[in-house]
């Protein structure tokens, strides 16, 4: 099933499509994903209701325009959250985004925390890793590099505890990338529709990617390059999750240039390829 609702911030649910069906109880599913570098003595002692997660990855400095934001909305939502600032790194040591991330979560512990490890897969590998560090009861993932306006992060926390969604993805109704981004993202998506024949979905990759506890142990999430925003809704329908889209604005990175090259575009049809062709 899919919920999808209206730009205007505060709308109430505007189409659900397709038949309900409830999700299965939770799953003791073992994840795999990379252990943090956390001090676990330092937590609060009951789990939070959201654990916001940031994609941090060689953001450098450009990452506090995200975080202190961040940091400031969750505090004043008033909710029991943690931020969880996923900081992993290619071991040169030439990335300053660890060190920036450590030092502004160690001053806001226990809210904030940093999963700063070598990197072993790519932004799969990461999300997992901040999922796996996750203690909320919903969980929801956004890019560091400032895409994405910050406030939607509770914005899609927002949306799912009201409809009830298990996972929700932004959908780009508006984008300032390139063109170059728009029509790669364009052939990408209507490949998937085809193959996959997701129906109605649309914008596979969006953020923020939200899921409730239960979602994320069911989904048994293993992708760790950009195949895993695939993989959350393709195991989301087979299991017959309810997924929300939330239409989201997509900013002009202006700090770096794309990190999708056209081998990314090969990894996307292969990894297509396996998941259609596996099933
Ligand atoms: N490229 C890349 N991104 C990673 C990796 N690990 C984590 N990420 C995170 O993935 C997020 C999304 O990557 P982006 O390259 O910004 O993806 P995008 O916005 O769809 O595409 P571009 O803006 O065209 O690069 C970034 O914010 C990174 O923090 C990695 O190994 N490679
Ligand atoms: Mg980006």
């Amino acid at each position: 099933m899919l919920v999808t609702w209206s730009r205007e911030r505060g709308a109430s649910v505007s189409r659900v499509t397709g038949s309900a069906t409830h999700p299965r109880p939770s799953s003791a599913a073992s994840q795999t994903a990379a252990a943090s570098e956390l001090d676990r003595s330092e937590l609060p002692p009951s789990a939070p209701e959201l654990s916001a997660i940031v994609l941090c990855y060689r953001a450098e400095g450009s990452i506090l325009k995200v975080i202190e934001p961040l940091f400031e909305q969750l505090r004043s939502s008033g909710l029991a959250h943690e931020l969880i600032l996923v900081a992993n790194h290619d071991g040169t040591g030439r990335d300053r985004t660890p060190a920036i991330v450590r030092e502004f979560a160690q001053a806001r512990s226990p809210f904030v925390r940093a999963v700063i490890r070598q990197k072993k897969g790519g932004m799969g590998w990461d999300m997992r890793s901040g999922f796996e560090a996750a203690r909320g009861e919903y969980m929801v993932v956004i890019d560091g590099d400032a895409q994405n306006p910050v406030e939607d992060l509770l914005e899609a926390y927002r949306r799912m505890k009201d409809s009830g969604v298990a996972v929700i993805k932004g959908r780009r109704t508006a984008r300032f990338d390139s063109a170059y981004r728009r029509v790669v993202s364009g052939a990408y998506n209507s490949l998937f529709r085809l193959v996959f024949r997701t129906g109605e979905l649309w914008d596979i990759n969006g953020k923020p990617k939200g899921l409730t506890r239960a979602a994320y142990e069911q989904l048994e999430l293993r992708s760790d390059d950009w195949f895993i925003d695939a993989e959350i809704v393709i195991a989301a329908r087979r299991k017959q999750l309810t997924i929300g889209e939330l239409p989201v604005v997509f900013h002009r990175n202006d700090d770096r240039a794309s990190f999708v090259r056209p081998a990314a575009i090969g990894e996307f049809l292969a990894n297509m390829a396996r998941e259609r062709v596996g099933r």
